[in-house]
């Protein structure tokens, strides 16, 4: 590149980094949880962490990254809220030889590359988390479901992926009908407000896939304000594994929740470790996840499978 420097930038080995993270809101369980994870790994290594929070706006993820470029880290964690809002900031990093590693959600590959414009995306598979909700759904309504589908942000990669997974794996059956999707923001009071109005015009629903906990958690209360009883008439599954959903799904509200692990400090450092050993990351560093029904909820509570 013009900048003289590798790509992705090479890390110098220390013993104690500066470590930049972009995080894109801190604002619910998840993102609290992962924020945390980050943080008490960098301190638990004696690694500083340069912190912003970007309040759910891509322009505002754009400037923090470049006031965090300023400050010349180590490396940079990035969060992204979306897949293409952030590709300049990612591009700007990598030019002031920052290397970046993307968490919890990738970038557009059409724009950038793993192993190039950053080193590696460390998340969960997102299209497997969407087929485990369907493959569930499936098995529990007989292949037979009215389904309100409650979206992620527009153009995240979760929600983009969350939705693929899902409905290639229903489209073989016919009875499964979506009967409306919209996107909610992964956010709770959007979650509530945008179900309220779609039972309006769907009060035929069996089920709710939202494709996170916050939504269903919202979904639930409008449900329940519409005389419905969540888990009877209408069945609601959701992801990320939240203790309050998986409260819901201890008292039958929900009849699933497939885990995505907030716990990512320990494998972004890991990475970072090996990175700086020479060693080159896999374009993907998968996050392993689990899933909760009736089954084995007691068991997951006993072990503070939530956050
Ligand atoms: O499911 C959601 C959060 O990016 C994987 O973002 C993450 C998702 C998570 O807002 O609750």
């Amino acid at each position: 590149s013009s900048s003289g420097c590798s790509s992705p930038p090479k890390l110098a080995k220390k013993s104690h980094y500066r470590v930049g993270f972009s995080q894109q809101v801190n604002n619910a369980p998840w993102r609290i949880a992962e924020t945390t994870s980050v943080q008490e790994e960098a301190s638990r290594r004696g690694d500083t962490v340069i912190y912003t929070d970007a309040q759910n706006s891509d322009s505002k993820q754009v400037s923090d990254i470049q006031s965090i470029i300023a400050q010349h880290p180590d490396v940079l964690l990035i969060a992204p809220l979306t897949e293409d809002g952030e590709v300049s900031a990612i591009k700007q990093a990598a030019a002031a030889c920052i290397p970046v590693i993307l968490l919890d959600r990738d970038a557009n590959h059409s724009k950038v590359t793993p192993g190039k414009d950053y080193i590696t995306f460390i998340g969960s598979d997102f299209v497997r988390e969407g087929q485990r909700v369907a493959q569930h759904l499936i098995q529990k309504t007989n292949g037979k479901a009215k389904i309100i589908e409650l979206q992620g942000t527009t153009g995240s990669s979760p929600a983009i992926n969350r939705t693929k997974g899902f409905e290639d794996e229903i489209q073989s059956h016919s009875g499964m009908q979506i009967i409306a999707r919209q996107d909610a923001n992964f956010d709770r009071a959007t979650g509530l407000k945008t179900m309220q109005t779609l039972l309006q015009s769907h009060p035929e629903v069996t089920a709710v896939y939202a494709e996170n906990d916050e939504m269903a958690l919202g979904a639930i209360d409008a449900l329940k304000a519409a005389g419905k009883k969540p888990g009877k008439d209408v069945l609601v599954a959701s992801i990320d594994g939240e203790n309050a959903a998986l409260q819901a799904v201890q008292n039958g509200e929900e009849t699933i929740v497939v885990q995505c692990n907030p716990r990512l400090g320990p494998i972004a450092f890991d990475t970072i470790d090996k990175y700086a050993n020479g060693t080159v990351p896999q374009q993907w560093v998968v996050q392993q996840d689990n899933q909760y029904t009736a089954d084995n909820i007691t068991d997951a509570l006993s072990k503070g499978a939530g956050f």
